[in-house]
C-alpha cells in the first residue's frame, strides 16, 4: 500500500530525489537528509507501515529482509567490522517524526546509547 500524502512513499516511488544506497522489489535504502553519525541511511519498506504496531502489514519476508538489508548496507558502506546500530523510532517519545517504518542504520563513530 502507498499513502499518496507520505514523503518516505513518494522517496521509495521515485517522485522525491534521496540518494539511493540499494533498492529492491519491497525495500529501499537512502542516506538520511540530516545525518546524525559519517554513515547514516534510512531502510525502509515500500509499503508504507506507519509504525512497529502495523508490521502484521508486512509480509514476514519483507520484515526479516529490512534487517538483512540493514547488514547488507552496513557492508556496502564499509562500517560492517567497525560496527554500527540499527535503530527504529517509534512514537513521540522516542521522537519519530516520519510514520512511515524506518531503520536508522548508524556508524562511522562510536554511538551510546540515548
Ligand atoms: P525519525 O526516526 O522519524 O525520528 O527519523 C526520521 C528521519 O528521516 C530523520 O533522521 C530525518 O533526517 C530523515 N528524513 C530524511 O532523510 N528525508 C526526508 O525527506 C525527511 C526526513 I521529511
Amino acid at each position: 500500500m502507498v499513502d499518496p500524502d507520505c514523503i518516505f512513499c513518494k522517496i521509495a516511488g521515485g517522485e522525491i530525489d534521496a540518494e539511493m544506497v540499494h533498492e529492491e522489489e519491497d525495500i529501499v535504502a537512502f542516506k538520511d537528509i540530516n545525518g546524525q553519525a559519517p554513515t547514516h541511511v534510512l531502510v525502509i519498506p515500500r509499503s508504507h507501515v506507519p509504525n512497529l504496531e502495523a508490521m502484521a502489514d508486512l509480509p514476514d519476508s519483507v520484515a526479516k529482509r529490512l534487517l538483512e538489508v540493514s547488514s547488507e548496507v552496513a557492508g556496502k558502506l564499509g562500517v560492517d567490522q567497525s560496527g554500527y546500530a540499527v535503530r527504529i523510532n517509534n512514537g513521540p517519545d522516542a521522537g519519530q517524526e516520519v510514520f512511515h517504518l524506518h531503520l536508522h542504520v548508524l556508524g562511522g563513530r562510536k554511538l551510546g546509547m540515548p
